[in-house]
């Protein structure tokens, strides 16, 4: 694409206690032992929307959007199990679920669409399912016994922002670049 800034998303990323905590409840249970290529903890965070390649001035149109939205309040999630896409038995991303806060984070989802959409992006059609990816498993494992080692923990964080997400793939995996940051509670 002529004029790319790069593979850009929209995700909401994680305060640093959450991580903490996520990071331990791991290390106690399933240490060494999550299958596939891991996410450390530095790239965890909710993807609300994947943009791919953007150009320049999509990208621009994108942050005048984001900013003049009005991305409606602050609220809490709580971080609970762990879960699988397709399914456990045959997982090929390996996720912690959202429990309190899913509903609010698809209303922040779908006021994130709006405003790609106001930049000129094409709808998204696919649902959204809340979720923040620990693994990428290729090929699939079954991860049943270890989602239920794991089981049983919630941790409570608040989001209060959005932030634009450049992705940098490389042989050591991904790194995400901030962007830009967009506070909830707050209308321009
Ligand atoms: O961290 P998660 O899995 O929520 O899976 C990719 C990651 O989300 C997703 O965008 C986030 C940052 O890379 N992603 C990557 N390529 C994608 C694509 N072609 C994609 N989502 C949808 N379509």
């Amino acid at each position: 694409m002529v004029g790319t800034v790069g593979r850009l998303f929209v995700g909401v990323d994680l305060a640093a206690d959450a991580r903490h905590a996520l990071a331990a409840r791991l290390a106690d249970t399933v240490e060494g032992r999550l299958p596939g290529k891991v996410a450390p903890p530095p790239n965890w965070h909710v993807t609300l929307r994947f943009l791919g390649d953007v150009d320049q001035v999509r990208r621009d149109r994108l942050l005048m959007a984001l900013a003049g939205a009005d991305l409606g309040p602050t609220f809490d999630m709580t971080l609970t199990n762990l879960g699988a896409f397709p399914k456990a038995a045959k997982a090929a991303v390996l996720w912690a679920g959202v429990a309190d806060g899913s509903v609010a984070l698809e209303v922040l989802a779908s006021r994130v669409e709006e405003a790609c959409r106001e930049a000129g992006f094409d709808p998204e059609e696919r649902p959204f399912h809340p979720h923040l990816t620990l693994s990428r498993i290729r090929p699939p494992q079954d991860v049943t016994g270890l989602i239920r080692d794991v089981e049983g923990f919630r941790i409570r964080t608040r989001v209060d922002g959005v932030t634009l997400f450049k992705s940098h793939l490389g042989r050591g995996g991904a790194r995400y670049e901030v962007l830009e940051r967009f506070e909830l509670g707050v209308r321009s």
